[in-house]
Order: structure tokens, then sequence, then C-alpha cells
């Protein structure tokens, strides 16, 4: 199974979070465009697309990864740590129950964003943010524990989310720019790429990564390394803090 939850942006997107990065115009014609090539990647690929209703009054409501995280058949329903995205989950909930998964969800004071949490094999890096809180990660730690999985959190300061800074190739290397990764020691193994955009990879399966079209030198390394690199463009997302990983939830 390979299935992708994804949800249009608002015409309001502009109106969304920002936490590290300078307010500039947006234009969401443009990102409604580059979302519908992004999503086409998918499909050309076999990927079956569940849409969330759209959400309008949400600006960063496409952002759907801060809403859910999947490990095996768990689905945990976050807490976003902006409390202006919570309202988010009215209509992302039920896609994720329509599926069938069993849901766990973080209750308050625990705070917990999806774009906190990277799998590397059967570990789980948890990003301890402006977004993610301790209750959340211990929270994640006791539902994940008992189901196999290693609760590491890792301190996050210089960008939003734990996979602002850096995101894992197939092989569980994890890829990162520098002057974004807090302490790149804590993963096993780190690769440095040239490129801020660069980190952010979504694995497509074990020979393919689809990648932000703003990091071409970074897409030469990894291509390097025998990979296939698909890149699209996502300016006007990422000008609101988003990447590749935050505009889906992927379940393999
Ligand atoms: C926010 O600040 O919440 C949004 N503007 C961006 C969220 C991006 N999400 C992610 O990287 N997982």
């Amino acid at each position: 199974m390979t299935r992708l939850i994804v949800r249009p942006p608002s015409p309001h997107l502009a109106d969304g979070e920002l936490t590290h990065l300078d307010r500039v115009p947006v234009d969401a014609a443009l990102a409604r465009r580059q979302w519908e090539d992004y999503v086409a990647v998918f499909r050309e690929r076999g990927w079956t697309v569940s849409e969330a209703a759209t959400a309008d009054e949400h600006p960063d409501g496409v952002f759907v990864e801060d809403g859910v995280v999947v490990f095996d058949r768990l689905a945990v329903i976050t807490r976003p740590g902006a409390p202006s995205r919570r309202g988010e989950l009215d209509t992302l909930v039920p896609v994720v129950t329509g599926l069938g998964l069993d849901t766990a969800v973080i209750e308050a004071p625990a705070t917990l964003d999806g774009g906190d949490v990277l799998t590397v094999g059967r570990t789980v890096y948890v990003g301890r943010s402006s977004r993610t809180n301790d209750a959340g990660v211990a929270t994640l730690r006791e539902l994940l524990a008992p189901r196999g999985w290693q609760v590491v959190a890792v301190p996050v300061t210089r960008v939003l989310h734990l996979k602002s800074g850096v995101t894992a190739l197939p092989d569980g290397t994890v890829v990162g720019h520098p002057p974004l990764v807090d302490d790149p020691t804590v993963f096993e193994r780190f690769l440095p790429v040239p490129e801020p955009e660069g980190n952010a990879v979504v694995v497509l399966d074990e020979d393919t990564v689809l990648m932000s079209a703003s990091a071409p030198r970074t897409a030469g390394l990894f291509r390097t390394r025998g990979l296939e690199v698909l890149t699209t463009p996502v300016s006007e997302l990422e000008k609101l803090e988003g990447c590749v990983t935050c505009l889906s939830v992927r379940l393999r």
C-alpha cells in the first residue's frame, strides 16, 4: 500500500504562521499549481491519494504532516504547538479514521508537530522544538516503546521543525544543511548537503527520492550516490516554512 494524504492550499496561505523567516508576498495561485504538481508526482508513480476537505479558514492547513504521524498501523493524532493550527484536525482526523488505522491522541498539555518526527528504521527522532514540548516527546515514547520503536529526543533551535533541518535517504543516512542542524552527531550517519532546501527529501521507494527544485546541487550529490532524484517546485510553500515533506502524510 502506498497512500498519500494531502489537502489543497488555502487562498489565505500567505497569512500562515512564521517563526524563522520574514513574511514575503506569496502567489496563492502559483502555490495551488505547485501543490497540484507535487501530488501528480505521487499519482504518476501509482500512489493512491486521499484528500482532506478544504479548510480555507486555516492558512497552514496544506501542511498536513503536522497533524498526524503514522507508525505501522498506528496513527498518532498530534496536538500542534501553534494554537492557530489545532482546528485543522477537525477535517484531517476523519480521513485517518476512514482508512481503518488504529489511533492514539496527544493530549494537553503535551504538544507535538508531525514535522518534528523523523523515522529511520525503528528509531524515531523527535525534535524538541518551539512546537513540540517534553510532554509531547514523552507521550510518543509511551505509545511507541511497547511497539518496538526507540524514541530519541533531538534539540531543534535553528529551524521550525526537526525535518526543516534534516531528513533521511532510503538507506537511513540523515541529510541536512549544517548551519541549520543543532547537533548532527546524534545521528548514526550524517551527510551534509550544500543548500538549505536540500535537506528535505521524501522517499518514494528504495531507489527514488523527491525534493524541492530549489536545491539543484544537492540533487546532483544524491544522484552521485546512485539515487533517482525527482524535483518539484515548492517555492511558495517554502516561503511559509514548508517543504516537500510537510505537504503530505505517507502511508506505506
Ligand atoms: C507553520 O509555521 O506551522 C507553517 N507555516 C509551516 C509548517 C511546516 N510544516 C512542516 O515543516 N512539517
